[in-house]
């Protein structure tokens, strides 16, 4: 009888562990796909966003990673561009975006063409 009552706990405590075990791997895979976030996430770190409000570029100066993508949203009732030596949006309306991919290391100054005391740089380090 102690016997049979010994055998049913051995049994529960090896149930116990195997899903023990079970439930641990399980979780080592869950804790396996974080990781390959990162490497999914790098591409949107890539990208950088300019607000054009207030009849200002906002942030006005930035430094991003060479590579990276920046869109500039005009988010004004008045329309802007923006213009530098390398790279010029045609005009944008409320709502317009404008994107440039910054492959070359340096600073790029550039201003509204419609209304030249908007300034902003990107410098591509
Ligand atoms: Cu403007």
């Amino acid at each position: 009888m102690t016997r049979n009552v010994l055998l049913a706990s051995l049994a529960l405590a090896l149930v116990l562990i195997i899903g023990y075990f079970v439930f641990f791997r399980s979780n080592q895979s869950d804790t396996g796909n974080p990781s390959q976030n990162p490497a999914e996430e790098n591409p949107s770190q890539n990208s950088v966003g300019v607000s054009i409000s207030n009849f200002s570029f906002a942030p006005s100066n930035i430094t991003v990673e060479q590579g990276t993508k920046v869109t500039w949203t005009n988010n004004d009732q008045a329309a802007h561009t923006v213009d530098s030596t390398v790279f010029n949006s045609p005009t944008l309306n409320q709502g317009q975006s404008f994107e440039y991919t910054f492959n070359t290391k340096g600073t790029f100054d550039y201003t509204c063409g419609i209304h030249p005391n908007m300034k902003g740089s990107v410098t591509v380090r």
